[in-house]
């Protein structure tokens, strides 16, 4: 029940993703009891955490410009946020709740204060690589699991790098809670669909 080769991937269930934080993702902490369950069923299990450094360029307060707006990146388009999870801060540390002892690595992103990362395996250039991808591979990891925030866009992200990379890709969407920003929740759905991952309850 506990293969080797498979890893559950706990995305970004920080305090700034749950109610009260600066980009709330509703329901987000509604996730973690569910997420702390699953760890049992996994002998491999990987944190990751959002974690930007102050007056990071995907802040609105960087730009003079309002949050959820969208601006051209070197890298592309890039929407730009509240100020969150700024390193170090009560609102970059996880959910209280969250058991992190399972943990056996805790990949940290986003702290290129040019370039966003939405995705655990590379940055928003699509082409800066965490490392995550090495970890992995070397440990004989092929198959993931990938619960946690948001939906559709860390979560999201990470799915379809990893179903490219040639890795075995489950989302489990009641693990997940979504921002879902002008129709953002069903382009993901649809991404990751066509991308070959798949979406359990
Ligand atoms: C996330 C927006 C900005 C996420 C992180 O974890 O989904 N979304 N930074
Ligand atoms: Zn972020």
């Amino acid at each position: 029940m506990r293969p080797k080769n498979s890893a559950l991937i706990v995305i970004d269930v920080q305090n700034d993703f749950c109610p009260d934080g600066a980009l709330a993702v509703a329901g987000g902490d509604q996730i973690v009891e569910g997420i702390n369950n699953l760890m049992a069923d996994f002998d491999n299990v990987i944190l990751t955490q959002d974690w930007h450094p102050a007056g990071h360029s995907s802040f609105a307060s960087s730009h003079d410009s309002n949050p959820f707006s969208v601006i051209d990146m070197p890298y592309g388009p890039q929407v730009l946020w509240p100020d969150h999870c700024i390193q170090g801060s009560h609102g970059a540390a996880f959910h209280a709740d969250l058991n992190t002892d399972r943990a056996d690595i805790i990949v940290r992103k986003g702290f290129n204060p040019e370039i966003d990362s939405y995705s655990a395996l590379f940055e928003n250039d699509q082409k800066t690589p965490t490392g995550l991808e090495g970890y992995l591979r070397t440990r004989g990891i092929t198959d993931l699991t990938l619960v946690g925030l948001a939906l559709d866009y860390c979560v999201n992200y990470s799915a379809l790098d990893a179903a490219r990379l040639g890795f075995n890709v489950t989302v489990k969407q009641s693990l997940t809670r979504a921002i879902d920003l002008d129709g953002s929740l069903a382009a993901a759905l649809a991404a990751m669909q066509d991308a070959g991952v798949k979406i359990e309850s």
